[in-house]
Formats: C-alpha cells, structure tokens, sequence
C-alpha cells in the first residue's frame, strides 16, 4: 500500500490524529498536505496526551519521517513552539521536513483574521483567529512569502512589502488600525531562517522517490470535507481543499500512485464555527454527546456544536473523496443511549430528500428525518472484535455501513492508540 490518504469526512475533529498515529507503525512518511495550525489533533498514547496544531500526528512515531507539505500555511512561531513543546517531553523532532513551497502565516495575517471576522459581524464565520484564511488569500492572490523566501532577504523584503501595501491601506482606512512595518516582518521572518534551513527539502522529490522504493506515505488531511472551500458549507469553510484531490496537490502526489483513501467518520456529528448543521441538538442530548464524547477544540478551547450521526453528509462525501474504506470513530461514546438516531433524510419545504441538496439555501432550510435504532449498556472499551460488541452496537455499525455505500475497515470505542476494532 504505498500511498495512503486520511480524509474527515464531516467537519473535522473526527479522530484523524489517533488514526493516523495508529498507521504510524506501517508507514514511513506521514506528510501533512493542507491547513496550518488551525488543525488540532489528540493523540493518546499510553495515557499521555498529546496536542498537536501544525505537526503531523506522524512525529509521535519514532520510525516515521513526518513532513509538512506545500500546501500547508506555516506559522513559524506556533512551529517552534510546538517543536520545543515535543522536545521537552521527550519526542525527537529531528526527522521533520519542511516543503520549501509551504506558505507563512505571518502575525499580519492573524491581525486581518480577526478584524475580518469583527467586521462581519453576525455573519461571522467562527474562524481559528490563526491567519489561515488571509494566508491563503495571499497565496492564491499571488502575494504570499513561502518558506524559501525566507533564504534571501531581499527577495523576503520585497514580498513582505508587495503583500503589505494592500492591507496597511485597509487597516488603516477600513478598521482603523495602526499600520504593520514591513521591515520589523522581514528582520522577525529572517530571525527563523537558520533553525529552518536543515529542515527544508524538495519534498516532492523526498516522498515520490520514497513511494518508488515501496515505502509507505501517508497523507494526513487536516480540518475536513464539509470545511472545505469547494465542497464544504460555503462560506463556513476553511481556505483550503481538505478533500482527497486536495491531499494530491498539498503534497504533490499524482492520484495514479494512491491506493487508499481512509474516511474518517464520527458515530455522530460535531462541528465548531458558525454555518449551517441540519442535526445539531439543542437539548441534553446535545449536552450528552459535548460532554461524553470530551468535545471541545484542541486549538481554541471552543465547545464543539454537537448532533446526531447524519447519513447524507457521508454518502455524499464518499463520492467526493472516493472513499475505499472507512474507520468509525467515538462509538463508545453512544453507550448508555435507550436509542440512537440516525439522520437518513431532509424535509426541506415539505419535501424529503434521501440525498445532499443541491444549494446552501435548502441545506440550511433541512429538517432531519430520523430512523431510530436500540441503544446499548455495554461498555465498549475492551472490545478489539466485531464480535465483542454488544449486538445493539454491532447493528448500528452495520447500518451506517449500509447508509454510505462503503465498508467500515475500524472503529475506535476509546481515545487509547490501542482502543480500536479492527474489522477483517
Ligand atoms: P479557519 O481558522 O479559517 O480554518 O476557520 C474556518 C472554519 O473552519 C473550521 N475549522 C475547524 N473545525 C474543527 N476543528 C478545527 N481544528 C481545531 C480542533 C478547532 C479548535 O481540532 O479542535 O481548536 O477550535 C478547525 N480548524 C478550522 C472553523 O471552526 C471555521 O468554521
Ligand atoms: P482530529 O482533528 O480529527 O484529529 O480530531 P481531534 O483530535 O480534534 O478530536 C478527536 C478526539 O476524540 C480526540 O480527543 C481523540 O483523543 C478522541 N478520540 C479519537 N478516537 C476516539 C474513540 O474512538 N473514542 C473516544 N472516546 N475518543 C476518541
Ligand atoms: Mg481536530
């Protein structure tokens, strides 16, 4: 299996750090490909907890070279503050690679993040407050600095300058704002320049020519489908491609030299933001699964929206990402429910609809139709078989099998590296 790729398949936070790190013992690389330090990912591992913002959760595997991809938006104080924070709990963070392509998320990124989102007002979209979206705004915009600018000050002093200009006029005129010093960017950018060096590489060169020794690459996708700027809830989406064909281009990859891509799936839904959410709980249910399922963001401490599992989402993301198989996570957070829910239709207007509706208007118009299932009492956590699951939980599993079109290749009934089913 050379090339491998993580997808979550609904709004992020589905468990893609602990399914990545429980691939980490079979593969080699593990490159990110898309976001910043937004992502936030728990890995547990023997009871110790790690958070991770911007790493791959591969750099908890001492065999894994983890990689940060050209696709990804890299903040340079969160990454060595990061770094330092693993280092002083005794992880090596030697092997890590950087693509010399990656954008920098600067601090004048994060000022227009915030006061983007303060000018909007109501219409909010609930972002990380990290600089992700101006970043990539820049990127696209043909503005952006990239980590080998970083290398040669004149050329970083004329990009800081050139993506500068613009804003300063704005945070000045617009959100009356001080302006930003393009010279003080440059000389703090530059100050980061020699710790990076040995860490940067043609990346695509390191993991095309590590696939064609039949070394295992893993592409970890970060934020998810449904935040996605193309397929995602526009505009309550993140600024870049979290999907499969994303996973390609952030890592540079070609889709001919991939053979399997991993949904990621919670047994139920969250999100954190604002935008629109048809099974979102209001009620103690809602209050159940936050509270059960420990749902709070890694990076922001944001209480995550909570709701029940919802068929149509991940049908329709199947398709997007051509799913091969799927690894159900937090099913153990459903025990002790008399019943569970299952969202397999919208109403919409009075209308039902078995799949995705076509726009954002009806989406955010969508009732739930429910098909409700019998809970289970058992508790999960020892259960390493499909066969050690209580028969309520095991029907479950295989009706949202069913639901998707596509085969459920794990289930995750802890947080624990080793709390996992493997299904054969
Ligand atoms: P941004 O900052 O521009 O990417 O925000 C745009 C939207 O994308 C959502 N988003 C996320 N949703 C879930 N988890 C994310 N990562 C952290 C975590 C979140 C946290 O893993 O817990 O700590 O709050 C993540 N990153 C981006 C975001 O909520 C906006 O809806
Ligand atoms: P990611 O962004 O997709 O990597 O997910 P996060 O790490 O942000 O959120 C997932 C949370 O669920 C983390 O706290 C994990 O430790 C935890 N987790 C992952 N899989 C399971 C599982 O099967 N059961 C339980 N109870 N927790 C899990
Ligand atoms: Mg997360």
């Amino acid at each position: 299996m050379p090339a491998v790729m993580i997808v979550g398949a609904q709004w992020g936070d589905e468990g893609k750090g602990k399914a990545t790190d429980l691939l980490g013992e079979r593969v080699d690389y593990v490159v990110k490909p898309n976001g910043g330090n937004n992502a936030g990912h728990t890995v547990v591992v023997g009871g110790e907890k790690f958070e991770l913002k911007l790493l791959p959760a591969g750099i908890l595997s001492p065999q894994v070279t983890p990689v940060i991809g050209n696709g990804v938006v890299v903040n340079l104080e969160a990454l060595f503050e990061e770094i330092g924070m693993l280092e002083a709990r005794g992880v090596d963070t030697s092997r890590l690679r950087i693509s010399a392509d990656a954008h920098v998320v600067t601090s004048f990124h994060q000022t227009m993040d915030k006061v983007t989102e303060r000018f909007l007002g109501k219409r909010a979209i609930g972002t990380t407050g990290r600089g992700i979206g101006p970043a990539y705004m820049d990127k696209i915009g043909r503005l952006g600095i990239r980590i080998q600018d970083l290398f040669d000050g004149s050329i970083l002093r004329q990009k800081v300058e050139s993506s500068l200009r613009q804003k300063n006029e704005l945070l000045v005129k617009v959100y009356n704002r001080r302006d930003v010093d393009p010279e003080a960017i440059t000389q703090e950018l530059l100050t980061y320049a020699e710790r990076l060096r040995p860490m940067v590489v043609d990346t695509v060169e390191l993991l095309n020519s590590a696939l064609d020794r039949d070394e295992v690459v893993l592409m970890e996708g970060g934020q998810a489908t449904y935040l996605d700027v193309d397929h995602g809830t526009y505009p309550f989406v993140t600024s870049s491609n979290p999907t499969a064909g994303g996973a390609c281009t952030g890592a540079g990859i070609g889709p001919t030299r991939v053979d399997r891509v991993i949904g990621i799936v919670k047994a139920y839904t969250t999100r954190v933001g604002a935008g629109p959410f048809p099974t979102e709980l209001f009620d103690k249910w809602g209050e159940y699964l936050q509270t059960t399922g420990g749902e709070v963001g890694v990076n922001t401490g944001r209480p995550r929206r909570c709701g029940w599992y919802d068929a149509l989402m991940i049908r329709h993301a199947v398709r997007i990402n051509g799913f091969t198989d799927i690894v159900l996570t937090k099913l153990d957070v459903l025990t002790g429910l008399d019943e569970v829910p299952i969202c397999t239709g919208y109403d919409i207007d009075g209308v039902i609809h078995r799949e995705m509706p076509m726009t954002q208007t009806e989406f955010h118009h969508a009732t739930p139709v429910y098909e409700t299932l019998p809970g289970w009492s058992e508790d999960l956590s020892g259960a390493r078989a499909v066969e050690d699951l209580p028969e309520n939980a095991r029907a479950y599993v295989h009706r949202l099998e069913e639901l998707a079109g596509c085969r459920i290749s794990a289930i995750g009934v802890g947080a624990d590296r080793t709390d996992t089913i493997a299904v054969h």
